[in-house]
């Protein structure tokens, strides 16, 4: 049975550190995938609100009913039901400076490393100047570590305690990203520690291919750059705002008998398959919507699968003009260096254009229109809704990493 359930994403740090630290006590946690996004629909739900009120990840519940957030309370929660554990140290000292490393890390390191990383990945605006300056302060703050680590084997005592599994788990994401090779070369204690923790048992049972970048990754815009915006208006044309709002193309198709917005709250609040898929083909319409297979064009340039799926968030952000028109899920599908981009669509009309064209990175996908009669095309649409099952591609088997809804 297991002890709990950790509301969190495998990739994500501080959702690593509590699964290593049951790994390391063998306690059985179960991971509920839930989005590091506060507004997300179940981040939102009244039923994650009395979890977590502010919606984030990670979040826990016990097996017995005991609730708890913060990631710093649930690692010493998780950790401490084995009573002989050696991870919260000997002493009430050690046990201090264990809590000062995982506040440290979680208030203070984590932070600014992500003001870094976070606008480089695309998840935040981006800005040199910000990024740059961003940049110094957190390694400045990184080597608060290196200090610490090069006169000492672990961060507290002589072995491997609670904070180091915190601690290097929260760099996951720095070191797969900006922490480069000529920053490891020039901060040879960190580097030697992490590798030395990120390589115990349970740290790779947990996360079994932690990156090490070779070089910080840089910012790219999307593929294609949004069409030149129109010349101001000329001095005697009326201003901007008073201009009617050009209409959506999709709108001339008038009201359909499915509304989306009854099939979105469908999917949202009821297991996709055993009941939102029922509901969708007994009132899908195809004389009023499309389905469409959308893929990603260039998965032999993808990396890393949660840059992969940072792809998807920023095209579906780019979509948010044709919202009321379009439904649909794409995920991550296979390993760092070895993903790729799948997923389906449900659009207003019969062409993707009108819907998808809102995005102009759309060139970016391959379309193709799917027959709801067909039944090998109906299972594609509940497969890459329901995002239970792998996908096979060239006789390779991909199994499902991440994702996005666009609802
Ligand atoms: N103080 C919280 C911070 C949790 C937190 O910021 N989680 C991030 C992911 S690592 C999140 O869920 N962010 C969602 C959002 O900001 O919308 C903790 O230590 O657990």
């Amino acid at each position: 049975m297991t002890f709990g359930k950790l509301y969190g994403l495998p990739d994500n740090g501080r959702t690593i550190s509590i699964l290593v630290a049951a790994k390391h006590n063998n306690l059985d946690l179960e991971l509920v995938k839930t989005e590091a996004k506060a507004t997300a629909a179940f981040n939102s739900s009244a039923e994650y609100r009395k979890i977590n009120p502010i919606g984030k990840i990670p979040a826990f519940v016990g097996a017995n009913g005991y609730t708890l957030n913060e990631a710093i309370a649930i690692a010493i929660y998780v950790t401490s039901q084995n009573e002989k554990t050696t991870l919260l140290g000997k002493t009430k000292q050690d046990y201090a400076s264990i809590v000062r490393w995982l506040s440290f890390t979680n208030a203070e390191l984590l932070p600014r490393l992500a003001a870094w990383y976070r606008p480089l990945m695309g998840l935040e605006g981006y800005n040199k100047k910000t990024v740059d300056e961003a940049a110094k302060v957190a390694v400045n703050t990184v080597g608060v570590l290196e200090t610490h680590l090069t006169n000492n084997t672990y961060l507290v005592g002589e072995r491997i305690t609670l904070a180091d599994i915190f601690a290097a788990s929260l760099l996951t994401r720095a070191f797969a990203t900006v922490l480069d090779k000529k920053f490891r070369s020039d901060s040879p204690a960190i580097t030697r520690w992490y590798n030395t923790i990120i390589n115990q048992d349970s740290f790779k049972a947990v996360f079994p291919n932690p990156v090490l970048v070779e070089q910080t990754i840089k910012y790219t815009p999307p593929k294609k750059e949004e069409k030149p915006k129109a010349a101001a208006p000329a001095a005697e044309e009326k201003p901007a705002e008073e201009k009617p709002k050009p209409k959506h193309p999709l709108e001339a198709l008038g009201k359909p008998t499915l509304i989306l917005d009854d099939w979105k709250r469908q999917y949202s609040n009821s297991e996709t398959r055993e009941e939102a898929m029922p509901w969708f083909w007994k009132n899908f319409n195809a004389e009023e919507y499309s389905l469409w297979s959308v893929n990603y064009k260039y998965n032999n340039e993808l990396k890393l699968t949660f840059m992969a799926n940072n792809l998807i968030g920023g095209f579906h952000a780019r979509l948010e003009g044709s919202r009321k028109y379009l439904f649909g899920a794409q995920g991550v599908y296979g390993e760092n260096y070895n993903c790729l981009i799948k997923g389906v669509f449900m659009a207003r009309g019969q062409e993707s254009l009108p819907a998808f064209d809102v995005a102009p990175d759309w060139e970016s996908y391959d379309f193709v229109k799917l027959d709801p009669t067909s039944e090998a095309d109906r299972k594609l649409v509940e497969d890459m809704w329901a995002w239970d099952v792998p996908v096979t591609v060239d006789g390779k088997v991909y199994e499902w990493t991440d994702g996005h809804v666009f609802k």
